[in-house]
This record gives C-alpha cells, structure tokens and sequence, in this order.
C-alpha cells in the first residue's frame, strides 16, 4: 500500500514535468506582452506551420494599473485578483485566443504570479485592469476576496517586513519581495483561490504553467497547490495529462535557496544556462565554444529533465532578475542569433525562444534607466497589435526574435533532430565547434577571428543539402548556401568570420 501511494505521488509529480507538446514540436516562444488577439493570429499564421510547440503568455489575470512610471511592464506581476481582464485583452479573447492555439497545435502556458498580489505602496481605488477596487494599505481585495489575515505580515520576522537577506530560507518565502504583500500560502483558504484561478485556466485549455517567484513560496505550499489541479482538458490534451509546471527559481549557486528543492515538484528555470552560453559566446572570463563539448548536466546544470532553458528572458534582458551583462539579447543581434541556435540545437533541457519588443534604452553606469517601459502602446497606456511587414518581419517596435529565418529554422531543426542524440563532435580547441544530431542534423559554428575551413564527418547520408541559416530549401534549390555530403557523410565547410551568421545548419529536411 505504502508503495502504491509512492508511486502515485512520485508519478504525479514527474507528470508535471511534461510540456504536453504535440508530436513533432519541441520549442516553446514567451510572446512578453502581446495581446491575445495577435497571438491567436500569430498561432494560426506562423507558430503552427512552422513547428513551434507552444507560447508562454504574459499574466491574464487582474493586475494593477501603474501612473508613474507610465504602464511599466511590471505591473502586471502585481496582481489585483483572479479575474481575467489584463493588458493583454479580455476573458473571453483569452478563451478564444486558448482555442485557437490548441486547434493549430500550439500550447498555451500561463504566467502564474500566486507569491503575492500588488506593491504595499500600490494605494487604494480602481486602477487595476478589471476596474476592481482595491486597498494595498488595508490589504484589501475583495474581488478575490483577500483580506489582511491572508499575507505573511507576522510570519515574516524582518524588521522591515522585506527581505533582506537572501542567504536566510525564511526570509525570502515569508517576507515582502520589493515590496509586494506575501500572500498566506499556507493557508487553506488562499491555495484554494489560487488552486480555483489555475483550474479556470486549465478548464479553458491551458497546458500548463510558468510558477512565478517560486524561489519565494515554500515548496510544500505550492506542491498542495498543484495537487489540487484538475487534469488538463480533454478536448485537447490525453486522460489523465497534468499541467506542465515550471518553476521560477534563479539559482546561480551560493544562495541558500536552491533549484533542487523544486525539481521533483515540475521543471525549473535554469538561469545558469543562458549566463554561462553568454558568457562562452562573448568569449568573457577565457571561456571558449571548444569547452561545450560536455555542454549540460557537465557544466553543473540541472538534470536534463528538470531543466527549462533559455538564452535570455524578459527580466534579465532589461538587467532585471539575474544572469548580469553576459546575457545575450537581440540587442547583439549576432551573437544571440548563434546562442538561440546552439540551444536549440543542443539536446539539453527543454528550450524557450524569447521574442522581444524594441524601448528606448538609457544605460547610465552599465543600469538601464528605462528598464520599466512596457510594450508598444498607444498615449493611453492601450497595446499595439503586432503587424507584419512583408518580409515576415514584425513592426511597430516588436522583435520577435521568433520570426528570424535563423531562429524560426533551428526551432525546425530542433523538431527534425528530436530524440536524436549528441554526435559527430569537433572543435579546434578554440570557438570553432561542430555537432551533428544522429543522423539527422548538423551545425558547425566559428566564433573565432579567423575562417573556418574544415572537412567535418556530419553523420547524414550523402547528398547536397541547404544551409537553413543564410537561408532555406525552396522547391528544389537553396535560397542560401549548399553543403555537399559526401556517401561517406563527410563534407567541406568554409565559413569566414566576417559573414553577417558565421554558422551553418543542415539537416534532414533540407536536403535537396
Ligand atoms: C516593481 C518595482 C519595485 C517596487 C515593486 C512593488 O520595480 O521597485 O518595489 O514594483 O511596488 C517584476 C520586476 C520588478 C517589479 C515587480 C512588480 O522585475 O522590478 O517591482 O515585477 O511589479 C528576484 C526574484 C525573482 C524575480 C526577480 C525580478 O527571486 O522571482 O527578482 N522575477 C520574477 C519575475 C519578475 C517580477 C517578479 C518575479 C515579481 O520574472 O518580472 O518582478 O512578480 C538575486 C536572487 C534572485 C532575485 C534577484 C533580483 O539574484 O537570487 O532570486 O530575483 O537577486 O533581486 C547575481 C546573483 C544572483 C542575484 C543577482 C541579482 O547574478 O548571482 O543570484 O546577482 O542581484
């Protein structure tokens, strides 16, 4: 009997490590603020065709309206309540926005923000997204309803009812993170509110969750929340499937608080991932590409199957959260371009591809001073869709990253090469490296300062393939580059350190 409920609980809880990605996807893509209209017509025009597995979407729930400075992005990781009205749009294109996707076979997964609700100097009155009334001083949010009795005031025993002090486990899941009230997630009746909240979204179609401040909330608090999950939704997802779970935990080492305490409960972040591939790709602190060789659980990283990864994301682009300068962002176009590629072609973790919008940056002593500024948006604070230029480009200030030929072609890469393993190694013991994935993929990078020309044995069969980097299979030529395999899978590659990608991809699908 013993066993039997080990097995179960254990079970359980190694479900929720699964992202439910449809046969055949593999990547997933945080589109940070937009709308739920433009991401249900970006699901069906591009994400869908084009094999990505599924979106993280910025919070729909109720989240407060900030004045000064005007509409930061953060505001809406201050939460006013449960109800489904956000920057992003509406409930009912939330649902709509849910159907749309699972229907081309994108996942939806929500940014769950249940550590805390708004700033302790978030005042009182209806700025908040759904026009709710609220008291941030009386701790006071009747649309839930929360009242006082419901956060962490006594618990936390910091003078300053904040945390001061990372190295102390207590402080940091019973006191204020920047201020924002500490929600009681020991108590019976805030989880089920919480519990109540994911199940709405579950019910609606969601696949799962990104665990916000996770860091912040005791493991056993959130592991009786998500015990209390419905099964995701059949319509879309198998019997019995559980939410995909992925915890917000920054573990950079030297903390009190580590990764490890959330493994078992679902995936975490793994935000040594993008600092240390930052670091590698600008070549800081003597690191080289050559010492990827063992890229993954060898340099120290999560297991394989815990780990989300990611290049860089919406804090620590902005110099929010951790990772520091190393982190790669669109802003170095280039270099990012080759980091999302080695991720995505590199078998470790399950990868997201970030997808940005453009500010106004103001580094003063290496701190951005507009680090607040949210998405692009019309004088009263409103989203602007996202437009599409006829390159396939977004307009009006979006990035999307995800749009990049490079990017949108290693997310297909990844799809070709999946359960294929780490193969065919080579490097020039410098930032020159190659890797082939079984017999269905190869990549060769030079991150060097001089050309790469090398015959490489890539494992593919014979035959001439396109470059999907400076271009792409179309009917039957190559709109950029040719490599020729020869019947021995051995093929030449030049490539110049000055090219504007100095990398090469190929894989089973783009053969000719
Ligand atoms: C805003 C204002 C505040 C104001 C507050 C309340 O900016 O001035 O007090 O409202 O009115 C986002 C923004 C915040 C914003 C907040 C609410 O980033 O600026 O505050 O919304 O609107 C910690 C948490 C981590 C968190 C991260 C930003 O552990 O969970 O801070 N990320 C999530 C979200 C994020 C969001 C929230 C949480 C809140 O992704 O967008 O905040 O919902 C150490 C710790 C980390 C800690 C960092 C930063 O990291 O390890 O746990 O992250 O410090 O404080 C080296 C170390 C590394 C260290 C790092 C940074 O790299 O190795 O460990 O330095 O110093």
């Amino acid at each position: 009997m013993k066993f039997l409920i080990l097995v179960a609980l254990f079970g359980l809880s190694l479900a929720q490590h699964n992202p439910h990605l449809k046969s055949g996807r593999t990547a997933i893509v945080h589109l940070f603020e937009w709308r739920w209209a433009d991401i249900a017509a970006e699901c069906e025009r591009y994400l869908g065709p084009n094999g990505f597995g599924g979106v993280q979407i910025s919070p729909p729930n109720e989240h407060i309206l900030v004045s000064s400075p005007w509409r930061p992005w953060w505001q809406r990781y201050q939460p006013i309540g449960y109800n489904l009205c956000s920057r992003s749009g509406s409930e009912a294109e939330l649902r709509d926005m849910i159907t749309r996707c699972n229907n081309v076979g994108v996942n939806i997964y929500v940014d769950a923000v249940i550590n805390h609700m708004c700033g302790s100097g978030g005042g009182e009155g209806t700025h908040s997204s759904c026009g709710s009334w609220f008291s941030a001083s009386k701790e006071d949010f009747p649309s839930v309803p929360y009242s006082y009795m419901d956060f962490n005031d006594n618990k936390c025993k910091t003078g300053s009812g904040e945390i001061e002090n990372y190295s102390d486990p207590y402080q940091v899941r019973d006191c204020r993170l920047v201020g924002l009230l500490d929600l009681a997630l020991e108590k019976e009746y805030v989880r089920g509110k919480v519990a109540d909240f994911m199940n709405k979204l579950i019910d609606m179609g969601v696949a799962g969750f990104r665990v916000d401040a996770s860091k912040h909330m005791w493991p056993g608090d959130v592991d009786s929340i998500y015990r209390r999950l419905n099964n995701l939704n059949t319509k879309w997802f198998p019997s019995g499937a559980r939410a995909f779970i992925f915890q917000e935990v920054i573990d950079l080492g030297g903390e009190a608080i580590s990764a490890q305490e959330y493994v078992h409960l679902g995936r975490v972040t793994e935000f040594k991932y993008g600092a240390k591939l930052g670091t590698v790709f600008r070549k800081w602190n003597g690191e080289k590409l050559s010492f990827t060789k063992n890229w993954g659980e060898g340099w120290g990283f999560m297991a394989d199957g815990n780990a989300l990864v990611f290049v860089d994301n919406h804090d620590n682009q902005r110099g929010h959260g951790a990772g520091g300068a190393s982190i790669v962002t669109f802003w170095d176009a280039r270099l990012h371009k080759m980091a999302v590629a080695y991720m995505l072609a590199h078998p470790y973790g399950q990868a997201r591809v970030m997808s940005s919008y453009r500010w106004d940056r103001n580094i003063v002593n290496g701190q951005d001073q507009n680090d607040w500024i949210g998405p692009p948006s019309n004088g009263d604070g409103s989203t602007k869709p996202v437009p599409i230029n006829p390159d396939q480009t977004c307009g009006d200030g979006w990035v999307c990253e995800h749009r990049w030929r490079q990017i949108k072609n290693m997310v297909i890469f990844r799809n070709v090469v999946n359960g294929q393993p780490h193969a065919n190694w080579w490097d020039n013991q410098s930032n020159q490296v190659a890797f082939g994935r079984g017999n269905r993929g190869f990549i060769v990078f030079n991150n060097d300062d001089w050309a790469l020309d090398v015959t490489l044995n890539t494992g593919l069969p014979g035959g001439t393939y396109c470059d999907v980097i400076s271009g792409e299979k179309q009917g039957s030529g190559c709109t950029g580059k040719q490599v020729q395999v020869g019947s021995d899978g051995r093929a030449n590659f030049y490539i110049s350190n000055t090219e504007e990608d100095p990398f090469i991809a190929i894989h089973a699908d783009s053969k000719l």
